[in-house]
């Protein structure tokens, strides 16, 4: 059977954005901090009028009551948690920020986005900006092969599954998410391979979406896709301060030109050379 279309958001760009940055999987968490302070860097000096955060922010979320609860460190006044939400703050003086749920994050709710002062935004969303239209996507609905996955995706996303687990303590919610973490990682040790996007579906979206470009993360393998018909797909990067060599990319959209001729660039950049 083939995989429904899901309904398209639509987001219109107001006309005096000129540079607008993609960001995703950057799985930060409290003991990663050298991407955590990556990322900061980044917020504090990225020029765009605008960032899409499109999924896996966190390597886990298991609430926003998270922000509530008390710092996990003695030494620090504030959280992990709080320390992200007081980076996005400040980020979005000046600019728009956007975030749309990944697989690991999905519980990110109306309170942390209230607090980050920042929009949640569908999956998928169309972006409509320098006169073309930008299908936004995490990616991980796209993976058809990753079965049991998506099958564990269907159950997570329904709104029973979400007030049943959100209703436990947050210590039994904590217990369950690392205990999930585990059997992945033991899955990626056992050497399972990741799915990755269907070109076919990815089509299909991009036909139902009436857009060009698809860009989505999720799979971890940055890279620009050609596709037919002037179709492209483009992949973003994870993000990892520690890993050697460190992975971390910013993809960028520049207007050019005058209304009704203009143009869109896209570059890929460190978030330490934004240019
Ligand atoms: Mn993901």
């Amino acid at each position: 059977m083939a995989p429904t279309i899901p309904r398209m958001a639509e987001l219109q760009a107001p006309a005096d954005w000129q540079v607008v940055d993609f960001i995703s999987d950057l799985h930060l968490q409290n003991s990663e901090l050298r991407t955590l302070a990556l990322w900061q860097h980044y917020l504090t000096s990225t020029q765009a009028d605008a960032i899409f955060i499109l999924g896996d922010l966190f390597e886990t979320w298991v609430g926003d009551d998270v922000l509530a609860a008390a710092p996990s460190s003695v030494d620090s006044a504030e959280s992990f948690e709080q320390a992200c939400v007081q980076a996005l703050r400040a980020a979005s003086k000046g600019r728009q920020l956007f975030l749309m749920h990944g697989n690991r994050d999905f519980l990110i709710g109306p309170s942390f986005a209230q607090a980050c002062h920042l929009t949640l935004l569908e999956d998928p969303t169309v972006l409509d900006f320098g006169n073309q239209r930008w299908l936004l996507s995490h990616g991980d609905a796209l993976c058809l092969d990753d079965v049991s996955y998506l099958a564990f995706r269907a159950e997570v996303r329904s709104q029973a599954w979400q007030q049943t687990f959100l209703a436990r303590p947050l210590a039994q919610r904590r217990e369950i998410a690392a205990q999930l973490r585990l059997q992945s990682e033991s899955r990626k040790l056992a050497g399972a391979s990741y799915g990755d996007v269907d070109s076919p579906l990815a089509k299909r979206w991009l036909q139902a979406a009436r857009a060009n470009c698809l860009i989505h993360g999720h799979t971890h393998r940055p890279a620009d896709h050609p596709l037919e018909q002037g179709q492209q797909r483009l992949v973003l990067s994870d993000w990892d301060a520690s890993a050697s060599p460190e992975r971390a990319q910013v993809l960028r959209l520049l207007r050019y030109g005058p209304a009704g001729a203009e143009g869109v660039r896209i570059e890929r950049l460190h978030p330490l050379n934004l240019g």
